[in-house]
């Protein structure tokens, strides 16, 4: 809520049945801590909390009268402010809102997380998160600063915002010809967000206009494309350019960035600070079978959608069971002829009744209109998918079963989803034991069903587990001699998570490049940021910044750009030139990184993933919890660099 509080109250009551006909509509959760904040009065809270079992809205099952009486207050208290023209209630006290915040998701919230919480909620509808000058006037010495970003998905995006508040001349480098990065390239069917949108999207960019809790690819890129526009951010982008190489100059830590455009043409941008934000997952990784040039029919990566290639009536071929080929698979299976899926390894899915939902109307409604709600839905979305399952990820010294799970919890919740899955399955027992993983739950990424199993009892599907030998025209055939028919390869094979920055050359103060020192999958940096013998080179989603537990990475995006800002203001303010991470500062982290991944689920010797490299040491996902990792960035340390 901002400033215009009464102007939206009294919009919200101008008419009542349109008001109610929307609260009808609404999440009770965020309802009812919208109403105690207006009215202070904390005895209804206890009298529902009982009812609300978790932070999602389907684990809250309150009573119809209840409900009723919410709602009833609610309008009662919204007339009241309206009619006497009252200005917006004070902030509750933080033990207050610690309650408010236990009662709203119906579980213990530590008073460790109210800071973050509030910041990610930013009840003011104020930037809680952008950095300032610390002088009245900004630097001069801004203006003949310069900045590099590669990049111009979520995590550019976010760092170019955050250049132009501070007033930072910068530049940002695209090679593809618009914006959008991971959700401009994917294009298959079914392409969707898996963590809920109202808090995958940045936090000073509130969209109430979400048309699914999990929105589809085209929405959120219409989003970001919002957001460019708002931001004015178009005229910064040079795009169609590749950066090939980037270079310090190790007298004065300025970088050399050259790049070449799609026409045979090169060039190269000047930057005091050079900031990647390349991504993760956008280096397509395609298995090479013997023979797949021999197909003689379309095959494509699921990154690298051919919609020219019509998939009805085709008999399809889809190597791989990950998070691209659960969305895929589903939504191609109702009109191919024939959906062979070939899995190397099953993956754990959960079901989640508001993957599959529109937003109604109402709820849309209240976001705009009821004071406070849109701040306390992104709450409870954030305390939902963040932290929650952490604790359970860690590995039990004296767990008797630790083949297949860590401990107690994490072995409930493979009965859990294991009798999800067997009735999905309608039973089918030879089919379960297929489909369920050997190793732990949330040893890869968690996936949300996209009604896979259904699929898979579908007639006109198959689910192979043997490993294939090879491709021959028209065929994929197994290491059994079992010959496949097929006219189209899908590969939802993942990316080429592990090589990071891969394929530009970064060649730091010594000469060297960061794959020399990285080699293909050893990627270090501290805080994921930044590297020594690399100054002002700062990395957004680099090493150990996935997220694997929970969590957006729209949230680690912010945390870091936020950090990388105040790395840039030193440099300004304090006239700094450079700043290099001290090797110690990197390599104590990193130790204090890798000795918390040995005992996590990522590291079980059980899972393969692109999370870790050769020698199971976790290098692409985070060991932290979201509140250590915002801790560990919300303030730049300038004594740990030189
Ligand atoms: P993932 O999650 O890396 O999944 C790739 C899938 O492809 C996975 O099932 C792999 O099996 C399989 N794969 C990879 N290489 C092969 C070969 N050579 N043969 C057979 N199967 C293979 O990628 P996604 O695109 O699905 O998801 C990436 C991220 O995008 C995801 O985490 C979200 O953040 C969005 P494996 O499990 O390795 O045995």
């Amino acid at each position: 809520m901002t400033t215009d509080f009464l102007a939206t109250v009294r919009e919200a009551v101008r008419d009542e049945t349109t008001l109610r006909t929307a609260l009808a509509d609404a999440e009770i959760a965020p309802l009812l801590m919208s109403l105690v904040q207006l009215t202070g009065d904390l005895d209804l809270m206890a009298e529902v909390a009982p009812h609300i079992q978790g932070p999602w809205s389907f684990l809250q099952n309150v009573p119809a009268d209840l409900r009723q009486t919410v709602i009833d207050r609610l309008v009662a208290a919204l007339q009241d402010y309206a009619s006497a023209g009252r200005a917006a209630p004070p902030r509750p006290a933080p033990e207050v809102l610690q309650t408010m915040m236990s009662a709203g998701v119906g579980q213990p919230v530590p008073a460790d997380y109210i800071a973050l919480l509030l910041e990610e909620m930013s009840f003011g509808g104020e930037d809680t998160r952008s950095v300032r000058w610390r002088q009245p006037q900004p630097p001069a010495a801004r203006a003949g600063f310069r900045v590099v970003v590669i990049g111009s998905g979520f995590g550019g995006l976010c760092a170019a915002i955050r250049l132009k508040q501070l007033g930072i001349p910068f530049e940002l480098l695209e090679k593809n010809a618009d914006v959008g990065g991971t959700w401009l390239e994917n294009t298959y069917p079914g392409c969707a967000v898996d963590t809920p949108n109202h808090f995958y999207s940045y936090s000073f960019q509130v969209n109430n206009d979400w048309s699914r809790h999990f929105s589809r690819r085209d929405e959120i890129l219409a989003y970001i494309r919002e957001v460019v526009r708002v931001h004015g951010l178009r005229e910064h982008i040079r795009f169609g350019v590749e950066v090939t190489e980037a270079a310090v100059d190790p007298a004065t830590g300025h970088w050399t960035v050259h790049w070449k455009d799609g026409q045979g043409g090169s060039g190269r941008s000047q930057c005091n600070a050079l900031i990647t934000a390349v991504g993760q997952l956008n280096r397509p990784s395609i298995p090479h079978i013997e023979g797949i040039e021999t197909f003689g029919g379309p095959a494509f990566h699921t990154a690298q959608w051919d919609s020219s290639v019509q998939l009805a009536g085709k008999r399809v071929a889809m190597i791989g069971t990950g998070a691209s080929a659960m969305q895929t698979g589903p939504s191609i299976a109702p009109e191919v002829a024939h959906l062979r899926v070939f899995q190397r390894t099953p993956h754990w899915a959960m079901n989640n009744p508001n993957y599959h939902l529109p937003v109604k109307p109402g709820h849309n409604w209240a976001l705009r209109h009821i004071p406070y709600y849109s701040n306390w839905l992104r709450f409870q979305q954030f305390w939902a998918s963040s932290d929650g399952f952490h604790a359970s990820l860690h590995k039990d010294p004296a767990w008797t079963q630790p083949a297949v799970s860590l401990n107690a919890t994490n072995h409930r919740m493979r009965e859990m989803i294991v009798d999800y899955v067997r009735g999905e399955l309608g039973g089918d027992e030879a089919l379960l034991a297929k489909c369920i993983p050997s190793y732990p739950p949330y040893g890869k990424r968690m996936l949300r069903d996209n009604h896979w199993y259904r699929m898979l009892r579908r007639d006109n599907v198959s689910l192979e587990t043997d490993p294939i030998a090879r491709v021959e025209p028209g065929a994929i055939v197994m290491r059994d001699g079992t010959r496949h028919e097929a006219d189209v390869i899908l590969f939802a094979t993942g990316f080429q998570a592990s090589k990071m920055l891969w394929p530009m050359t970064i060649r730091g103060r010594d000469g060297l490049t960061l794959r020399e020192q990285w080699g293909d999958d050893d990627p270090r940096a501290y805080l994921g940021m930044t590297a020594p013998g690399y100054p002002n080179l700062f990395m957004l989603y680099g090493p150990n910044t996935n997220l694997a537990h929970g969590g957006s990475i729209i949230f680690h995006t912010e945390c870091q750009v936020r950090y990388i800002m105040q790395a840039l203001r030193a440099l300004i303010e304090d006239g700094l030139g450079s700043l290099e991470v001290r090797p110690e500062v990197c390599e104590r982290y990193n130790q204090r990184l890798d000795e918390k991944a040995a005992d996590m689920v990522w590291t079980h010797p059980g899972v393969t993933s692109w999370y870790k490299n050769a020698r199971n040491r976790l290098t692409v996902t985070s060991p932290w919890r979201l509140l250590d990792y915002w801790a560990m960035t919300r303030e730049f340390d300038p004594a740990e660099f030189v």
